[in-house]
C-alpha cells in the first residue's frame, strides 16, 4: 500500500474502469480502486464526468481513484434498456444548457423532458435556442419555448455567427459548471468551440431532410475555460428517459397545477370530467406530455421490477403445481 496522501481532483472523463481527472498538475489517467468498484451498488455509484474524487498518485501521469465525494447536484437519465437503473450524465453541475436547434430539431416536448431532468437533479436549466441564423419564425418559436420554460431563462443564439453567445458566455462565471445537453446536431460542440475560441471539438453537418445529427461527439468531457468556469460537452442522446419523480415533473408543469386547483373534482385527470379548468386552457400537446411524464415519474417513484415480480409468480406457480402433483 502506497503512503502517498490522497488528493482531491475532478473527473473530466469517465468510461467504465477508466477515467481522466484534473489535478493541480494537469490532466491524468485514472483507474478505479478495487475497493471503490466493489463497494458500488450500481453504476451510479461510480465516478461520472464532473465528480469530485479523492485520488492516490501512482506515477507522474496516473492516479488511482479511491473515493467518490458526495454530489452536490446531478443530471441523470434512466439507463437505456429495460432495467430501472440510473445513469449519471454529469455531476456537480450548476447550469444545464438545454440546446435546441431552430431547424427540424425544435421540439417543446423534448425541452419539457430535459427541464424535468434538470429540476430533479437540482440543476438550474437554461433553454438555448440555437441556429437563429437559419430560422424565419424566431418570434413564434421563442414564444413556444417560453410557454414551456416556466421561470427558466430562454436564450436565442447562433453558435455559428456568434449572435447571442456573449449573453450566454456571461452566465459562465468563474467556478460555475455548465453542461451542454440536447439532440445530436443541436450544435453543442459548435457552441463549445465558439466559447473557447478554438476548433478542438469535432462537429458535423446534420441530415438535410430531418436535421438529425450524426452522433459526432461520443463521450462526455469536461473542459475548464479560461474564465475558470467548466463546460461539459455531451453526445446527443437518442432518448432521454426520465430519471425523475413526480416532484421533478410537477416543477415543470406549474401552470397545470395552478389551473387544476380550480377543477371541479379534486382528483380531476383533465381528460373528460365536467368542470375541468385545465383542458381548455392548456395546449393539448403539453397536457399529453404532462400525463406521459407523470406516468414515467410514477414508475420511478414506485419502481416495480416487472421481471423479478413475474419470475416470483412463476416460481410460486410451479411450486403449487408440484404440490398438486402435476
Ligand atoms: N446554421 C447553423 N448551423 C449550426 C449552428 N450551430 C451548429 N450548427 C451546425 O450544426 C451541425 C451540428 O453541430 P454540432 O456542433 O456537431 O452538433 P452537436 O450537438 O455537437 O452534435 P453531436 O455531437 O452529434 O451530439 C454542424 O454542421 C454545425 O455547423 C448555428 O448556430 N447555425
Ligand atoms: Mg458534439
Ligand atoms: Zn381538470
Amino acid at each position: 500500500m502506497s503512503s502517498q496522501p490522497l488528493i482531491e481532483s475532478r473527473v473530466c472523463f469517465a468510461s467504465g474502469q477508466r477515467a481522466r481527472v484534473l489535478t493541480a498538475h494537469g490532466e491524468c489517467d485514472a483507474f478505479l480502486s478495487g475497493a471503490l468498484e466493489y463497494s458500488a451498488e450500481s453504476a451510479a455509484d461510480l465516478p461520472a464526468t464532473g465528480d469530485y474524487v479523492l485520488v492516490r498518485p501512482i506515477d507522474a501521469a496516473t492516479v488511482l481513484i479511491e473515493q467518490l465525494l458526495p454530489r452536490r447536484t446531478r443530471l441523470s437519465r434512466r439507463a437505456a434498456g429495460t432495467r430501472h437503473e440510473e445513469q449519471v450524465l454529469a455531476a456537480n453541475v450548476d447550469l444545464a444548457l438545454i440546446l435546441c436547434g431552430l431547424d427540424g430539431d425544435f421540439n417543446p416536448r423534448r425541452i419539457e423532458r430535459y427541464l424535468a431532468v434538470a429540476h430533479e437533479g437540482g440543476v438550474e436549466p437554461v433553454i438555448v435556442l440555437n441556429k437563429a441564423d437559419c430560422c424565419d419564425d424566431r418570434e413564434e418559436r421563442l414564444a413556444a419555448a417560453r410557454a414551456v420554460a416556466g421561470d427558466s431563462l430562454v436564450l436565442l443564439i447562433s453558435a455559428l455567427s456568434g449572435e447571442g453567445c456573449q449573453a450566454l458566455a456571461g452566465l459562465l462565471a468563474p467556478g460555475v459548471t455548465a453542461v451542454l445537453l440536447g439532440s445530436s446536431g443541436a450544435g453543442k460542440s459548435t457552441l463549445l468551440n465558439r466559447i473557447t475560441g478554438s476548433d478542438t471539438h469535432a462537429t458535423a453537418a446534420v441530415r438535410e431532410h430531418d436535421s438529425r445529427g450524426r452522433h459526432t461527439t461520443t463521450h462526455r468531457e469536461l473542459i475548464v475555460l479560461a474564465t475558470g468556469a467548466a463546460l461539459i460537452d455531451t453526445p446527443g442522446l437518442r432518448e432521454i428517459q426520465l430519471w425523475a419523480g413526480e416532484a421533478g415533473v410537477a416543477a415543470v408543469f406549474d401552470d397545470i397545477a395552478t389551473l387544476a386547483a380550480r377543477c371541479r373534482f379534486a382528483d380531476c385527470t383533465h381528460a373528460s370530467e365536467p368542470g375541468c379548468a385545465v383542458r381548455d386552457a392548456v395546449d393539448p400537446a403539453r397536457l399529453t406530455s404532462f400525463h406521459k411524464l407523470r406516468r414515467e415519474a410514477a414508475r420511478h417513484d414506485d419502481p416495480r421490477p416487472e421481471k423479478s415480480r413475474w419470475r416470483a409468480i412463476h416460481k410460486a406457480q410451479k411450486q403449487l403445481y408440484k404440490m398438486r402433483g402435476r
